[in-house]
């Protein structure tokens, strides 16, 4: 079965454009996140989206602006998606993908896992066939970010330029051992079809985690703290920066049938423990 990794940066990303790039998205994941963690209010004026549960808050908005207003300066010919509507074509084949707070349940009840996700792509991200080059995600509430870029590795550093360390994924061997992450969306009748997969998964691995935040949850499975995740419903925003992380710390990412990772799966882990994470979630 071949698995779908990031592929080399196209001329529009050599390999000094993407050093420069990763280190502009940490620069920008880390301003954001200290935002949102030194600026958030009272009243986070909290209202849904697509469901009752599915909430944006005011911080969320705040985020993207100003990663809006960092990236297009920085920027201005590079391609922007971000969750909360930011759009705009790119003319260098780069697209910035952001998503301002991934967790932002958890944001809302003040709990620690949640992240600032920025990557950099090529391809557009609303179509199949785009792939990360660089990808930044800073957890404000861990006090860490990871990073990586395409052909360059990943690593983590303290938030504000500790020494960062190369991060590469664990090495269990069977899922019966694995730590397995996942999340489910804000559907209810999504939710049943995802926990009657979870019962299937449940009994065949160690532990699973339901942290609530995608960009996490694959930092983790680069980390080697994860050894495993899978979740359907995942935007280009919660797994772009995520999904190159996983990739550049020697593990893999695919989706339904091997391809891509999209909105119909995500799958990350090792290659063992993902391969036998596969058989379960995309039999
Ligand atoms: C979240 C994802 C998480 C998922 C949540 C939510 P958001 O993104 O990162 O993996 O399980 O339901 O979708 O909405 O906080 O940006």
């Amino acid at each position: 079965m071949t698995v779908s990794r990031p592929t080399a940066p196209d001329a529009a990303a050599d390999e000094e454009t993407l050093a420069e790039l990763e280190a502009l998205a940490v620069d920008f994941a880390e301003a954001a996140a200290r935002l949102i963690r030194d600026e958030r209010p009272g009243d986070l004026g909290a209202q849904s989206k697509t469901s009752r549960t599915d909430v944006v808050t005011v911080m969320d908005t705040r985020s993207e602006e100003f990663l809006r207003d960092r990236i297009l300066t920085a920027r201005p010919r590079d391609g922007l998606l971000g969750e909360e509507g930011s759009a705009s074509p790119s003319q260098t084949g780069l697209t910035w993908v952001i998503d301002p707070i991934d967790g932002t349940t958890n944001y809302l009840y003040g709990m620690p896992l949640y992240a600032v996700s920025v990557a950099v792509v090529v391809g557009n991200p609303s179509e199949p066939g785009w792939r990360p080059v660089v990808g930044a995600v800073c957890s404000p509430g861990m006090g860490v970010t990871w990073s990586a870029r395409a052909r360059g590795g990943a690593r983590s550093a303290a938030i504000g330029g500790g020494t960062p360390r190369e991060v590469a994924v664990g090495g269990a061997t069977e899922l019966a051992q694995g730590l397995v992450g996942t999340g489910f969306g804000y559907q209810a009748a999504v939710r049943a079809e995802q926990a009657a997969v979870l019962t299937t998964v449940l009994p065949r691995v160690r532990d699973i985690r339901r942290l609530g935040s995608a960009a996490v949850d694959l930092c983790l499975v680069g980390d080697g703290r994860l050894d495993a995740y899978y979740e359907s419903g995942l935007k280009p925003w919660d797994l772009a920066a995520g999904w190159l992380i996983v990739t550049e710390a020697g593990g893999v990412v695919s989706g339904p049938g091997g391809a891509d990772p999209d909105v119909t799966l995500t799958v990350a882990g090792n290659r063992m423990v993902h391969d036998q994470l596969r058989e379960l979630v995309d039999p």
